[in-house]
């Protein structure tokens, strides 16, 4: 139960889109004029679930960002009037989609600063989890960021990275980098540590769990390090990695990660809790969450 869309972000293979899209980009119309009262309602639980926890938890940049647009707790958020907004500052517009694309149609949309949003929301009693990036992830957790320079860079070099990636079988270091900077990132700020995360900061259960909870470890964002961890798809990461600022991100977009990969290709990989003496440790966990578990 306790987060969205781990799985989904994984998945290869989307799990409920057709398999037959009626357009090669696989974007749909939002058709925002079909939600029910019923869909603006859940949205409406989670907006305002989200909006009490977040001060001082997500950092500023997300506040400044979900600030400057047209997201509020009444109705799902219309995707041209959040595009214009978006074009305005970053250059990114947002696309909806059914739910998960295959990874090359991701990554064309990316790399062109367009960001495929799920078009559907979760139903009433599923509020914690589900298997595919709906639009209250997408829209909440996403796209305030995307108002930032930094982030709206970072996530086009993603999308040319990720073809270029699988050209090279290395899908899965990349996707890691992308899981625990965009999905599941912390970054200090001068009065603590905060969210930047979408995966985080779009799961009421994980916003708290991330930085109240003694379990999970908190260690300094390290490129080859985190392209060596594997993650967790279908639980609270064991594992955050921790960025000084934001602008961490622009440096990590103009890197060629093609000779990374071939010398991350010959090491061990890290399982999601492993501490390593080279680890620049912010809070060693206790582990006992996911020990209870096992
Ligand atoms: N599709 N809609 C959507 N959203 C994602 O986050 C997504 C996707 N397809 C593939 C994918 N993510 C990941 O597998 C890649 O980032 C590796
Ligand atoms: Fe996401």
């Amino acid at each position: 139960m306790q987060q969205q869309l781990n799985d989904v972000e994984k998945a290869s293979v989307p799990v409920s889109a057709p398999a037959q899209p009626e357009r090669a980009d696989w974007t749909i119309d939002q058709q925002w004029e079909n939600y029910t009262a019923e869909e603006h309602a859940v949205w409406k639980t989670l907006f305002e679930r989200q909006t009490k926890l977040l001060p001082g938890r997500a950092c500023d940049e997300f506040v400044a960002g979900m600030h400057a647009l047209p997201i509020g707790a009444d109705q799902i958020p219309d995707f041209r009037r959040l595009s214009e907004v978006l074009m305005q500052h970053t250059g990114w517009e947002v696309v909806a989609v059914p739910g998960l694309v295959p990874d090359e149609v991701f990554f064309e949309h990316l790399a062109n600063r367009r960001f495929p949003a799920g078009q559907f929301i979760r139903k009433p009693n599923q509020l914690d989890y589900l298997e595919e990036p709906d639009v209250f992830h997408d829209v909440f957790g996403h796209v305030p960021m995307l108002m930032n320079p930094v982030i709206a860079d970072y996530i086009q070099a993603y999308g040319a990275g990720g073809l270029k990636a699988k050209q090279l079988g290395m899908l899965e270091q990349l996707a890691r980098v992308y899981w625990y900077t965009v999905e599941f990132g912390l970054v200090e700020q001068p009065d603590g540590l905060r969210i930047y995360g979408a995966g985080i900061v779009s799961s009421y259960t994980e916003s708290i769990f991330c930085l109240d909870d003694p379990s999970p470890n908190r260690l300094r964002f390290d490129l080859e390090r985190v392209m060596q961890t594997r993650y967790r798809i279908d639980d609270f990461q064991e594992t955050y990695f921790v960025i000084p600022h934001l602008e961490t991100l622009l440096d990590l977009a103009k890197i060629d990660f093609a000779p990374l990969y071939e010398k991350v290709k010959h090491h061990p990989q890290f399982e999601p809790g492993d501490v390593l003496s080279t680890d620049v440790v912010l809070t060693a966990g206790t582990s006992n969450y996911h020990r209870a578990k096992r």
